[in-house]
């Protein structure tokens, strides 16, 4: 059993200020892999300080010199990415072969796309030549509390910090109490990055707790959150009284819209990306809407698919998929399946229970609900799991029409060999992303949504301008 109880605090490892042991579940087997401890107040405060503190030395340091540090984490992260990947999987049940890719290259890929973006740009700028004594100057924010989810932590911690290090911003990291294991690995690679002490600091802890003080911190100046539209309601109100800046990831409901001309790969591009991280994705193209004519050979093939897809252990190598993430999330997974079945959508692959011989561990069957209507509570909400719901549609404008009609607005999804209705679909999707045909986004693309999917845009230049503000200067005097 690991046993990591401390937290990182002004560049060294600190004992908490009470004890409040926490266990960590491997969700393959649901026995315990390790003990941490969820802070309290005093070290909420002790972190914050910690953070305030660095900022002025963190700030005047040179955006150059900034970089370079990244640029050095960027090595040792990569250098550490076999203890990273183990760590995910055992904590949150990503498989090992995935979490070596994906889950560990989520973080150098955005850590790299930063790195690009930083390189070009302006923190110090003239207004235009209108205005010769106009200057504009980027300035970090000031101390950021960053509060990440378990579904793709690497992914999450590195986004948020690669920016806000490179802004010039100070930071409290509290990583979901699920997944706590890869944060504090992250902690040590920063630390042998040489960052400044007080520049970086983690604090574990649950939402009503070290979540709460974060967010409604008077020395924090930025929270920078992903996770449930739940928690990002209940931050938004924590933090209303400071007015600090308040940057939401949440969850989405994404349609992927398959016109009679989709290639054909793309049914099954769409169930496997569905069932990727065990449905765990908030990019999820969890809406399968295809047009009429081509509705029955699809629902077919889709349920032949997910019929395919295996499940089991994240310990084991090979390209299944692993267990969702603790029983919370197992139990409503349930809940949202019986429901499909009986509000009257047509379950044509998985269902309720345990796949076969898996019995211990929060496995889910990859499931499809065909005959789904846009009303149904498996299409409006956000399931998190190995869940596919697929919905008719007859005409371009009702596929729009369902799509948006969702509180959500993070991605959507258009398969089509018509590029002039490729590109009309892309301007009338109501979300923050748009993906055509299979192919994804590149590095250094912004990530975020629209409506109740958040606000702000992280990854890229995009990112990096969230962690900033910006300085208006009348009557600058030139140096030169
Ligand atoms: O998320 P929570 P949960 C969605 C997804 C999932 C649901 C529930 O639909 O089924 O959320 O997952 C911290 N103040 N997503 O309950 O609670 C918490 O400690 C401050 C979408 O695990 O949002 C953790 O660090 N912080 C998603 C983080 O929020 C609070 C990723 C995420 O936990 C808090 C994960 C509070 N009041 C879940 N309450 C995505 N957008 O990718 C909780 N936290």
């Amino acid at each position: 059993m690991i046993e990591k109880r401390d937290f990182y605090i002004n560049g060294q490892w600190v004992a908490p200020s009470a004890p409040n042991d926490c266990q960590v579940i491997d969700p393959s087997t649901e026995e315990a892999c390790a003990v941490i401890t969820l802070g309290a107040a005093a070290d909420t405060d002790a972190a914050v300080a910690a953070a305030k503190a660095a900022l002025p030395g963190w700030m005047a340091t040179p955006p150059a010199e900034r970089i370079a540090l990244v640029e050095k984490l960027l090595t040792v992260y990569n250098s550490r990415a076999e203890d990273l990947a183990q760590a995910m999987s055992v904590e949150m049940g990503a498989p090992i072969d995935m979490s070596r890719t994906s889950q560990v290259g989520a973080g150098s890929w955005h850590l790299d796309g930063f790195l690009a973006a930083a390189k070009t740009f302006a923190f110090d700028r003239p207004l235009g030549d209108h205005a010769p004594n106009d200057r504009i100057i980027y300035e970090a924010v000031g101390v950021a509390a960053l509060i990440t989810p378990w579904n793709w932590p690497m992914n999450q911690i590195t986004l948020k910090f690669g920016a806000a290090a490179i802004a010039g911003c100070t930071m409290v990291l509290k990583p979901s109490e699920q997944s706590p294991l890869n944060a504090m690995i992250f902690a040590e690679i920063v630390h042998e990055a040489g960052f400044p002490a007080g520049v970086f600091n983690l604090v574990n802890g649950d939402g009503p707790g070290v979540g709460t003080q974060l967010s409604s911190h008077p020395d924090v100046d930025m929270v920078s959150f992903t996770g449930s539209t739940r928690a990002g309601t209940a931050i938004s109100k924590a933090a209303a009284d400071t007015l600090k800046k308040v940057h939401l990831e949440l969850g989405g409901k994404g349609a992927n819209v398959l016109f009679e001309d989709a290639d054909d790969k793309a049914v099954k591009r769409g169930v496997l990306h569905m069932m990727q991280n065990t449905g765990q994705s908030c990019n999820a193209p969890s809406r399968m809407l295809v047009q009429q004519s081509i509705y029955d050979r699809v629902v077919e093939e889709a349920a032949a698919v997910a019929a395919k897809v295996e499940v089991g252990p994240a310990s084991a190598e090979g390209r299944h998929i692993g267990p969702v993430v603790n029983e919370l999330q197992w139990n409503k997974i349930q809940d949202l399946i019986q429901k499909g079945i009986d509000e009257g959508a047509r379950l044509v692959a998985g269902g309720t229970g345990r796949p076969d011989g898996l019995n211990k561990g929060y496995y889910v069957k990859p499931t499809v609900f065909a005959d789904v209507n846009n009303q149904m509570t498996i299409a409006r909400e956000e399931i998190f799991g190995p869940v596919l719901t697929i919905l008719p549609f007859e005409t371009e404008e009702e596929a729009i029409e369902i799509a948006n009609d969702t509180p959500y607005g993070l991605t959507n999804y258009v398969q089509t060999q018509d590029g002039a209705r490729a590109n009309r679909m892309a301007r009338a999707l109501r979300s923050g992303m748009v993906e055509m045909n299979g192919k994804s986004r590149s590095a250094g693309s912004p990530f975020g949504g629209m409506k109740q999917s958040g606000n702000g845009r992280e990854g890229g230049i995009w990112g990096l301008e969230d962690f900033l503000e910006v300085k208006a200067i009348g009557g600058w005097t030139p140096e030169d």
